[in-house]
């Protein structure tokens, strides 16, 4: 068990599960279809029906008469049985699961709209055979809930991983692509069961030889992994490639022979890669090249974009997030959260139809808590998809257990209010809102080699519940957690139920211990954006401010008085967070700036407590709820293998220790700056403590700490 099947493992289950099991399950596989991505469902037929229950599925063209598993699309199983009558249709990408009779015997039918939905269908047969469902009366209608689910790597040529936390890129090495791409074909498959469609496998911050032509022949090879499951390839480019690599004298978007080099560029790639399904552009944002150089919007440099990928069916995800990484932090008014509404709100319905504006779900940087951006309200005729990251760059880097699909649930569920109606971003992102024909969800996943794929084992749930969450935004937390443990754990109950619960109460506990009330992650800004770093985010030009003073802390981004921002939301969601009376408490600091000794709302859990006294009793309650996760894993030794058990007991072990490092750093620092002591005596008083620096120290020597709130007494000994 070294995690390297993620949760397709396919463990064999219980005997009395398969006795219950084989006696609906036929002998024989049917394929009606023989493309590729047909294939594919049916090896993973056989494959997990010999894995978890011990019985060989014979592959037939037309089985005999005793009944079969019956592969294909709509219309091929409706020829193949003339008198099946498949009720409602699915969408685009979608399947029905059915159980049915056939002269005396059983068939289950796996009918997709398409090959992708056979496939789909398929992987979700195999996981309720996982989960020991009953087969006799299927019948399930499924299709997803947008055309868009993608995952974003961002790996460079080199073979390293912007803000990857698993090893190395399963894609490149040395500049170029790997020579054994076994693992990008699994990693597909990962995807495919879950329904995700594409993958854009390179930085946004692209590389600028991406599109060479010998770069192209080699990610070529790419695609070639990726479409036996489904998956289309995507690539992130650089809008100066004209200019940087065409030679051209500039990369005005509009200048003709631009236009004439895209096209040409496009032409070629889909010479290689005929499926290929688009690019990702980041422009004029954290030093990346845009048209803004030009006095263009990110329109003018998206339309001529996605015009070339026009005639072959390919979309252009254009990211919102822009914004001018050297603010004025001493200007009251400045605010990058207001940077990705201010640029592209007035271009709404300006942008082609294979345009799609992606969003990240907050609008500063995938911090512990942000409000859902506003934008996802203000681009009612665009095409608009959501940006989530499941590489944990804020979140805990694979180190701390968090399992995010609670945190992208608030932001989809959010009722934005739109036009005065219900408006909630899952809606405007799939398109029902505002009827939009495109949109969908993004996930930066950042996979790497490490065996099991993200190295924390439990961090797997989230790009599991990711594929979940794009599939159908509907499906809770909760039975995205149970499903997950079940396919990676097994159907132990108390299995189940700890693994789920941990990684249920892992976002709130991470968010208690690191950055409450909205703060963001309070971590070290201008770093690897991992441990505790307060003050880094003030005094620079990055925009993540907190605007903390010996009387109060938070961003003012009111109307009245303060930055705006609130403004940008439509006018029942603003009026929410424009007043103190009903801005909840949890982004409190994000939206106002008050007195340490502001009084939180009386409500569960607040309870009338001051914001120093909360951030005191947030930090104690979530290094607790760390050491608490230890326990719960330890109560699992014997029921779950030895390897990950050691993996994750390890990590769990270390997060608990890495809790009370933040808990100290940041207590300590509210206490220094707001003067208030901690109501209960802890902040600061550390009795059985002894400080390295206060040793009779041979060879060593003290040193200042930076951020001084790292270290107890600012010192360390080196
Ligand atoms: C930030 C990352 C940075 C990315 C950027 C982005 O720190 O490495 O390039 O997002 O999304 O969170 O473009």
């Amino acid at each position: 068990e070294d995690g390297s099947a993620g949760w397709l493992r396919y463990a064999r289950l219980e005997q009395s599960a398969i006795a219950a099991l084989s006696k609906d399950l036929p002998a024989e596989v049917e394929t009606l279809d023989t493309s590729p991505v047909v294939l594919s469902a049916r090896s993973e037929a056989q494959k997990g029906i010999s894995s978890m229950l011990g019985r060989t599925l014979q592959a037939a063209e037309v089985a005999d008469a005793n009944g079969a598993l019956v592969l294909g699309t709509v219309a091929e199983v409706q020829q193949r049985f003339p008198s099946w009558k498949p009720g409602a249709a699915p969408q685009a990408e979608g399947y029905i699961l059915r159980t049915i009779k056939s002269h005396g015997h059983s068939y289950i039918l796996v009918a997709g709209a398409d090959p992708n939905g056979v496939l789909y269908g398929t992987f979700r047969l195999l996981e309720k055979i996982a989960e020991g469902q009953d087969l006799a009366r299927l019948n399930d209608v499924e299709s997803p809930a947008a055309p868009i689910r993608w995952v974003d790597q961002w790996d460079n040529s080199n073979g390293t991983i912007e803000r990857g936390y698993s090893g190395r890129s399963i894609f490149f090495d040395n500049g170029t692509v790997r020579p054994d791409l076994a693992r990008a074909g699994e990693y597909a498959r990962l995807l495919a069961s879950v329904g995700i469609n594409g993958a854009d496998v390179n930085n946004v911050n692209a590389d600028l030889k991406m599109l060479s032509p010998e770069m192209i022949k080699q990610v070529a090879r790419i695609a070639d992994q990726f479409r036996p499951w489904g998956v289309r390839l995507a690539l992130s480019v650089d809008v100066s490639s004209p200019k940087v690599v065409g030679g051209l004298d500039t990369f005005d978007p509009l200048d003709p022979k631009v236009i004439a080099w895209w096209q040409k560029a496009v032409d070629d790639v889909y010479a290689a890669i005929p499926d290929f399904a688009g690019f990702t552009v980041k422009a004029d944002s954290e030093g990346r090249a845009g048209p803004a150089q030009y006095g263009r919007t990110p329109m003018d440099a998206a339309n001529v974009l996605a015009r070339a990928l026009k005639p072959h069916g390919g979309v252009l995800l254009y990211r919102a997030f822009v914004y001018n990484h050297h603010a004025d932090w001493k200007d009251p008014k400045a605010d990058r959260a207001r940077a990705a509404y201010n640029i592209f709100h007035s271009l709404d319905g300006k942008f082609d139809d294979n345009v799609i504006v992606q969003i990240k779900n907050g609008p500063i940087d995938f911090q512990v808590r942000e409000p859902a951006s506003p934008l996802f309200a203000g681009l009612p005729k665009t095409n608009v998809s959501i940006e989530v990251q499941a590489t944990q760059e804020y979140t805990g880097q694979q180190r701390h257990l968090v399992f995010l699909i609670p945190m992208w649930k608030q932001v989809l569920d959010l009722d934005m209010r739109a036009e005065n109606r219900s408006t909630p971003v899952k809606e405007i992102v799939e398109g029902k809102s505002f009827h939009r024909p495109l949109g969908g969800f993004v996930a930066v996943a950042n996979v790497g080699l490490d065996t099991n794929w993200l190295h924390h084992p439990l961090a797997m749930a989230n790009l599991y519940g990711f594929g979940r969450l794009a599939w159908n935004p509907d499906t809770s937390s909760e039975t995205i957690a149970r499903d997950w443990t079940r396919l990676t754990f097994g159907n132990n109950a108390k299995v189940v139920d700890t693994v789920s619960a941990m990684l249920l109460s892992s976002w709130p506990l991470y968010e208690d211990y690191t950055g409450p009330l909205g703060l963001g992650t309070l971590t070290n800004i201008l770093g690897p954006h991992y441990g505790p770093g307060i003050e880094s985010a003030e005094r620079n030009g990055w925009g993540q401010w907190l605007r903390a003073d010996h009387d109060g802390i938070g961003m003012d981004r009111t109307v009245a008085t303060g930055t705006g921002y609130i403004g940008q939301y439509p006018p029942e969601l603003a009026a929410v967070y424009e007043s103190l009376k009903t801005c909840p408490d949890e982004l409190l600091l994000f939206m106002h700036h008050v007195a340490y000794t502001y009084k939180l709302h009386d409500a569960s859990p607040y309870n009338g407590e001051t914001v120093v006294q909360w951030v005191y009793d947030s930090h104690y309650k979530g290094a607790a709820g760390a050491a608490k996760l230890v326990e719960q894993w330890k109560s699992l030794d014997g029921l779950v293998d030895q390897e990950r058990y050691a993996q994750v007991l390890a990590l769990q072990e270390y997060q608990a220790g890495h809790a009370i490092v933040w808990r100290d750093a940041v207590n300590s620092w509210f206490h220094k700056m707001s003067g208030v002591d901690d109501a209960q005596g802890r902040v600061d008083h550390f009795p059985n403590r002894i400080e390295a620096e206060a040793m009779t120290l041979d060879g060593y020597t003290p040193v200042d700490v930076t951020p001084w709130e790292t270290a107890s007494g600012g010192k360390a000994v080196v």
